[in-house]
């Protein structure tokens, strides 16, 4: 099996159920990942060791949710040098809290920062950063893109009956 290339961070075992369309879209897209939950605010010493090891073992992107006061992915971005896209999760308040806590990163430090809830999406920036130097990914992003167009396209025919 391949090494993880991205690893999804999350900062409770709370916010797991509303990654699991990351870790699909992952899949479908032939993308080994690894995942953990550490909490920034209750285990920062964790992250900073863990980041240190991802990085090591060869993880090109990693993806950070979390909701509330969510300082998870900028606290990851300002340990890595590496792309860091942030998940905002509503964790009970609608998620803007956690929105606005992940994109409001000051300059030099920045999170890519996905909608709230934005799992599956997450997963497609990771695999389009990648895919930039890896054509099996780049061939298999450009296919799940032409089969999205051609699920996406409805034809109305005005002539033909029942149409
Ligand atoms: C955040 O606080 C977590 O990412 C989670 O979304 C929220 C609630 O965490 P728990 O109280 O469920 O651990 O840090």
């Amino acid at each position: 099996m391949a090494a993880p290339t991205v690893a999804v961070v999350c900062g409770s075992r709370s916010d797991l159920p509303a990654l699991q369309s990351c870790f699909d879209q992952l899949d479908a897209l032939g993308i080994a990942w690894e995942s953990s939950v550490i909490s920034a605010h209750r285990q920062p010493d964790v992250l900073r060791s863990y980041l240190a090891e991802a990085e090591a073992a060869g993880i090109q992107v990693f993806i950070g949710a979390a909701g509330m006061a969510a300082h998870l992915p900028g606290v990851m971005a300002s340990l890595t040098a590496r792309p860091v896209i942030g998940i905002p999760l509503d964790a009970g308040s609608g998620g803007t809290d956690a929105l606005l806590s992940i994109a409001q990163m000051p300059p030099g430090v920045p999170v890519a920062t996905v909608a709230i809830g934005g799992a599956r999406n997450a997963a497609h920036l990771a695999a389009r950063i990648m895919a930039l130097s890896d054509p099996a990914l780049a061939e298999r992003v450009a296919r799940f893109r032409a089969d999205q167009a051609e699920r996406a396209e409805v034809r109305i025919d005005p002539r033909s009956p029942g149409s």
